[in-house]
This record gives structure tokens, sequence and C-alpha cells, in this order.
């Protein structure tokens, strides 16, 4: 095919003339055509430039489309990778199986990648995704990401940062699951790449991450990781300071730094070569700079004049890859101006064609099918696995803390996926003793401690677990873990939804928390804020009280990370780790047995409550401290005539809600005895569950106040205890 005069208003006629889109397409395609030949030797193979113009193309018309689709309601995703397909030469430079967390912009990344493995249709792939389609290959029509599972791109939203510390946590698990002899998803040699943005190297999360890898590849670690930052110079309308991205990372130590500009393709296939190469050879970390231009503004929505002169936008489009690559096809002399239009065109049609197609597929259709990958729960299943955890031999009476810990070396036995780590846990055994000996039993590549950041703890279990381990991170107290939360929520939480299941992050995160340190240590030390967890649609928030069910508890949360990917939390209440007795000193009534896994009857289901007593007059909701208190509030109580019962919770998420009801159904009055905040706490939803079950007898509640835990005595005039325990339950059961 050859062209003249391209009528370019009737292929774009739903643009207005001065669209981004429009003057993005004419200049490139002017660009082109006035190239001139040269007879010089190729600066690469011919054949890579091709294909790297090839999926440049492919991208570029998507972006189009998007910007079409958006503006004709059918679309619902604009931000496009306009500008910076030069990251395709990153994906030719790895293995399609080199697992790879993107940054949104990586439209030329996948089409190049797919490319790779023959039967993949990438166009269509992303068309899918921008209209929310069901054949979206990875999240079904969830969101636009941009992620396969046969192309081992693990899919990504937006959340700027966030997927780094996953990305350092895989490369790590890569290395460690090869030495445990462990196999998982990935070829031994892999290595995993993620991108991001120039403003989004300033993230905390990515500035942690990057320190991260570097801390752990200077104790010799293996971590075979690809960082790319796709430096554009801007982030939505905020400039990067000149060089930033330059200065703050060509000279870090143990970094490996690689520059590329994508106004040279050759250059750029080269340096992402090289990066690729160096990773794979050094199992070490390799930062790629890659200098792109964004072209058409920040996403649909943005309009770009708003913040930046019309000659600044126009400077950009003499940086446009396709061009760049273009000119190195042209001036190989293997390729004319019009061979490259024609495949430019080709790709346009492509586009079109698919478009249509895609817009006829189905949508999600109902909550059921939204939601249908968020919670796997196969209980028999992890029944089964529980039972087969082998119990060492002690028999004797155990605290919570010794209890957890003997759980924890039967589960390192039994598993060899099962790897223990936090700050502090392996050589001094957590700041409780909880892991102490572990390390010593199962060695320092199954126990070990991690340097100080909550999102690299939570960012190695992510890793981990798309890895094929299991990770039980520690992280040390509650209140530390919110600065990390992202991580739970924003990351793990949503895998297993935003890739329709094919990707799962298994983990139990065991978290100490809660008060009643006797005054010691004040808020930090006693934080009692769940709320952030218990929001999380499929996390399991396990909440044990006493030793015996410690124990049962994380046998069913291993479990179930094992059996069904389930991201499980674990509280520990701090307050009764070491506490032996319950009503009287020397009375042993905080200790338990151990109790045997093989045992079915010893077996904790996700979901189920405890009860204590069968007294008729009350009942007594609550969990974690509460329990121990209630126990003890409820001996006063018959004292006074009140006969009760008390309905240990165990599961903050999902609520036993079955056995709430039954038991409150039994008396008709219930308390809810909540350690944690009145607002936000757990009581709130314990009522409301009362309520939606149809329970139309009493209700009370004591919860601790709506504050920060002070240190000394003064922790005591804001935290929930006995003697009101007592007294709302007397006033409960006199109604
Ligand atoms: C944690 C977080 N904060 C804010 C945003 C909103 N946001 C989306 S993209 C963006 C700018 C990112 O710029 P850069 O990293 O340079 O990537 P670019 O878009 O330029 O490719 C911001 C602030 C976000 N997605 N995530
Ligand atoms: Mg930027």
């Amino acid at each position: 095919m050859r062209y003249g005069p391209i009528p370019r208003r009737a292929r774009m006629d739903d643009m207005a003339p001065s669209s981004p889109v429009t003057a993005v397409d004419e200049h490139l395609i002017d660009a082109i055509r006035s190239l001139t030949p040269g007879e010089s030797t190729p600066p690469a193979d011919a054949k890579d430039l091709l294909a790297l113009f090839d999926a440049q193309a492919g991208s570029r018309h998507v972006d189009f489309a998007a910007r079409d689709l958006g503006s004709r309601g059918l679309g619902f995703y604009s931000i496009g990778s306009a500008g910076h397909e030069s990251n395709a030469a990153v994906a030719a430079a790895l293995q399609p199986t080199d697992p790879a967390l993107l940054h949104y912009r990586s439209g030329a990344f996948y089409v190049r990648r797919a490319a790779q493995l023959p039967g993949t249709d990438a166009v269509s792939d992303m068309l899918h995704g921008i209209v929310a389609s069901v054949d979206e290959p990875v999240s079904g029509g969830r969101h636009k990401v941009i992620g396969h599972g046969d192309l081992s791109i693990i899919p990504q939203t937006s959340t700027i940062a966030s997927h780094l510390p996953r990305a350092v946590g895989l490369a790590f698990s890569l290395g460690r699951a090869n030495q445990l002899q462990v196999s998982g998803e990935w070829p031994s040699e892999s290595v995993v790449v993620c991108s991001f943005g120039d403003a989004s190297a300033n993230h905390s999360t990515a500035v942690g991450a990057i320190n991260t890898a570097l801390h752990t590849s200077v104790q010799g670690i293996p971590l075979p990781l690809l960082f790319v930052c796709e430096d554009n110079a801007i982030g939505i309308s905020v400039r990067t300071p000149g060089r930033w991205i330059e200065r703050t990372y060509a000279n870090r130590a143990g970094l490996k730094y690689v520059a590329a500009d994508g106004t040279d393709a050759a250059g750029t296939l080269q340096a992402a070569a090289e990066a690729a190469e160096w990773a794979r050879k050094h199992r070490a970390p390799v930062f790629l700079h890659l200098r792109t231009v964004r072209l058409m503004g920040h996403a649909g929505s943005d309009v770009e004049t708003a913040y930046r002169t019309q000659s600044e936008i126009a400077a950009d489009l003499d940086r446009d890859p396709l061009l760049a690559t273009a000119r190195a096809l042209v001036a190989s002399g293997s390729y004319t101006a019009d061979d490259v239009l024609e495949r430019y065109e080709n790709a346009r049609g492509e586009v079109a064609k698919a478009t249509e197609h895609v817009l006829a597929s189905r949508r999600l259709e109902s909550a059921a099918e939204v939601m249908a990958p968020i919670a796997q729960h196969s209980p028999a299943s992890i029944a089964q696995r529980v039972e087969q955890v082998p119990a060492t031999s002690r028999s004797e009476p155990l605290t919570v803390a010794q209890s957890i810990n003997r759980a924890l070396a039967d589960e390192l036995t039994n598993d060899e996926r099962v790897l223990v780590f936090g700050e502090d846990v392996a050589r001094k055994g957590g700041v409780y003793g909880v892991t102490r000996g572990l390390q010593k039993e199962f060695g320092s590549r199954r126990v070990f401690d991690t340097l100080l950041d909550e999102q690299s703890v939570l960012g190695t279990a992510l890793g981990a677990g798309l890895a094929g381990l299991l990770p039980v991170p520690e992280i040390q107290y509650l209140a530390y873990l919110h600065n990390a939360a992202d991580q739970l929520r924003g990351e793990a939480s949503t895998l297993s939804f935003f890739s329709n299941g094919r990707y799962r992050n298994p983990m139990v995160v065991r978290i100490a928390g809660y008060a009643y340190q006797k005054g010691l240590g004040g808020h930090f030390h006693n934080d009692n804020a769940v709320a952030a967890l218990r929001d999380l649609p499929g996390v399991v928030v396990a909440s044990p009280s006493r030793p015996d069910d410690a124990a049962a508890m994380m046998h069913t949360c291993l479990s179930a990370a094992a059996v069904d990917g389930r991201v499980c939390v674990f509280l520990e209440p701090i307050a009764l780790y070491h506490t032996r007795d319950l009503y009287e000193a020397d009375d042993g009534g905080w200790l338990a047995p151990y109790p045997d896994p093989a045992d079915r009857a010893s077996h904790v289901p996700i979901g189920s409550a405890r009860t204590y007593g069968d007294g008729d007059d009350l009942t007594i909701v609550t969990f974690g401290n509460g329990l121990a208190m209630s126990l003890r509030a409820a001996r006063r109580l018959e004292g006074h005539g009140v006969r009760s019962r008390i309905v240990d919770l165990r599961w903050l998420a999902p609520l036993p809600v079955d056995d709430i009801l039954d038991a409150a159904g039994a008396t008709g009055r219930v308390l809810v005895v909540d350690e944690t905040r009145r607002s936000g706490g757990v009581s709130e939803p314990v009522i409301t569950a009362l309520v939606d079950g149809g329970f139309d007898g009493s209700i009370a509640r004591v919860a601790s106040e709506d504050s920060f835990i002070p240190l000394g005595s003064a922790a005591e005039h804001v935290l929930l205890d006995e003697d009101e325990i007592v007294s709302a339950a007397l006033e409960v059961a006199s109604r």
C-alpha cells in the first residue's frame, strides 16, 4: 500500500480538529512521511526494531480508541501509554516468563510481550479492559489492568508505587524458594521487573522498596529485580526537578544504574538488554532510567494546557518514541517511510476491527459474579490439612505465647513452604518471645529478621505467596500496621479480585495488639484500632483469646492460606500472652494443653464462636481481653443471681453471626463487651448483626472510649473494665 494525502479528519471525525489524539496522530504521520532513507549500517537488528514498532503502534492505536470509546460513554479508562511506548524495549529484553509488575503506561510492553506468546491478542485484551468486558484476560472485567496469567504479568491498578514492595518480595522469594527447593510458577533464573513513573519514585513506598532491595542485596542475598523508572519529567501537573531521578539513583550503593532515552530506539533496546542481563546474571537489583514523554496529557479528562504551554506540548511530539523507531527503521535502509506508515495504519485497522468485536462482549452481570474471586472457602479441605499437621509430644499446659510458638513450630515442620519473619522475630524471638527458638530449630532461611519497615515486611509476604511459599509475617504492634496498611488493603486483599483468582497471595499476618498492658507503653503498645482490618472483603481476621484456640486457629489460618490462598490477619492479645491465671493467683485458669491437630474435635473453623456456660439470664458477646474480663464478671454476676453465657467471637471477620444469634436467642438479652473503641470498634457490627438477624430482645454494649491510650494509670480511665461489665450486665439482666 502507498499513501497519498491521508484523510485525517475523516478518520478521526469524532475528535475535535485540535484534540490531543489528532495532534499526536497527524504529527507522527507527517514526521514519518518526511523521513529520508539512509544507507548506513542498521543501528540495531531491523527485525527487532520492526517488532518494537509494531508493539508501539498497537498500543498507540488502543490509546486512541480508548479516548474515542470514553467520549462515547463506552469506555471507562483513559490513562494511556502514549509517549511511553519505548517500554516495549524492556519486554523485548526479558523472557515472557519473567514476572512483571507494571506502571499503568505499559501498553507497548504488554503488546511486545504478548508477541512472544503465540495465540495471545494483546490489542483485544486491552480493549476488553477499557470497556470492562468479562473477556479481559486477567481481571475478567473488574478493572482496566495490565496483566495476563500466561504472560506472567501480575495485574496492577493505579495506586502509584504500591506494587514495588511486592516486586521486591517476589524477587527475594524466587531465590528463597529456590534455596528451599520449593517449586513455584516461575523458572529459577527469572528476573522480576517492576516499572513506575518519575513522580511515583518519590513515594515513600517506592523509596522504601528500593531501599529494601539494596539492603537485602548488599548482604549477598539474591534479588534479581529490574526497576524501570519511566521518566516523563512530570506527575499529572507537577514537574520533576531537573535530573532528579538521575541524581537520586545513579550512584546508590548496590544499585546498578542504566540510562536510556526513548527517542533513541536502538539505544533503548540495547540499554534494556544490558540492564536485564545484568539482573539475571548477578541476581541483583538494577535501575533502568528510561526517559520518555507523556503525550495526550495525563488522562482523557486532563486539560494539559491548564499547566503546560502549547510550545512545551508541541515539543514533545518530536520526541514521540514511535517516530524514533520509525526513524531507526528508515535509517537502516531496510524499510521505507511508506512501509512504516503502512504498518502504522494496519495497526489502526486492527484496533478498529477489534473494538467492534469487544463492544459486543458481555459485562459482569450480578454482585455474585463480581464477587466470585474474593473469598474462596473450602472448609472441608482446610479441616483435612489441619489434621495432617503433626503435633510434637509435649502436653503440659501452655500460655497463649507458648501455644502460638508451638503451632508455628509444627507448621514449619509440616510444610516446607512456611516462612516466619518480621522485625526481631529471629534472633530475639520477638518482643514477647512468641517466636523464640524457631530460627535455631528451622534455620535462618525459614525464620528471619527483616529490616525495620512494615511495608517491606508485608511486601515480602506478598511476593512470597506469589512464589509458592506460605509466609507468616509479624507486625510488631498493631499501631505499626497502620503506616503499611495499604499493603494489606490495596495489595493483598485485592489481588485475587483483580486477577479473577488467577493470582493469590496466601499469608497469615501475625499482629500483636490490643491494650491492658497495665499502663505500659501508652498508645502505640496498646492500640485497639481494628476497623481498618474489618472492612477488607475476603480478609480473615482471627482474634484468639485462649491458648488452645490460638494454636488451633493458627492451623486453621495457615490451612486457609494454603488451600484457598486466603489472606489472614492473626490478632494476638499482648496482655494475655503470658497470662497463667484467670480468677485468682496460681489457679492456672488461662493455661491450656496444646490441641492435637489430628483430633478433629479441636479444629476451629473460620467464623465459629466458642460459648462458655449455659446461663439463661444474659448472653455476653465478647472477644480478646474481653473474654477474660467477662468470665470473671460472670462469676461476680452469679453472686447477684444472674446466670450468663459468654460467646467468644474468635473471628472478627467473618463474624460468627449464626453463633451470636443462637446464643442471643437463648437468653433474650445481650451485652456486647468490646475492649476496642466505641466508634469503629467491634460492638458496632455485632449489634448490627443482631438487628439484621431479627433479634428482638434487649441489647446493650460497653466499650472503651474514643480515645488514644495514655501512659500509666491514666489508661484505666479510657479502657473498659470489669466493674463496668458487671453493672451493665446487671442492668440488662433486670430488663
Ligand atoms: C498513592 C497515590 N497517590 C496519588 C495518586 C494519584 N496519581 C495518579 S498518577 C499520579 C502521578 C504519577 O506521576 P508519575 O509517577 O510521574 O507517572 P506518569 O503518570 O507521569 O507516568 C498521581 C499523583 C495515586 N494514583 N496513588
Ligand atoms: Mg511522570
